[in-house]
């Protein structure tokens, strides 16, 4: 068999060099200029993490101590003794850290929090500030 007819048929011929060199400067995923020829690159994972949002509580003169703690427990799941605990906090420094959340989690928490003191009639107030 005609070996030449043969290297053009597999298309096994060198790359034509281009004047100035490289086809390209990086041969990464290139062909070289061979169909079908190349080089298998792992796909580079474009994940990000998401942003964080802490959601705070601030204290005010008229929301009951156990109404706050109640809060804490229903919407931060937290334990009677946890929410105690940040509520103490947040009586004594005005503002305290009830969870940190993705956006729209912590916008959710935010709104059910505000809704339910409104409901209850408390002025309880709580906000959230990125990470
Ligand atoms: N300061 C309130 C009181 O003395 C209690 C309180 C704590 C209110 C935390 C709001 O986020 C708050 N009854």
């Amino acid at each position: 068999m005609d070996l030449n007819w043969a290297f053009r048929f597999l298309d096994l011929r060198p790359a034509p060099r281009l004047a100035g060199g490289e086809e390209g400067d990086d041969d990464q995923g290139g062909n070289s200029g061979r169909p079908g020829v190349g080089t298998v690159v792992k796909a580079k994972p474009k994940t990000k993490k998401p942003s964080m949002y802490r959601v705070l509580l601030l204290n005010d003169d008229y929301t009951p101590m156990e109404f706050v703690v109640h809060v804490l427990e229903r919407f931060f799941n937290k334990s009677r003794e946890a929410a105690t605990e940040i509520m103490l906090h947040v009586h004594h420094r005005g503002v305290g850290v009830c969870g940190v959340y993705t956006y729209e989690i912590a916008e959710t928490k935010v709104s059910q929090v505000i809704d339910f003191a409104r409901r209850h009639q408390h002025p309880l107030q709580c906000t959230m500030e990125k990470e």
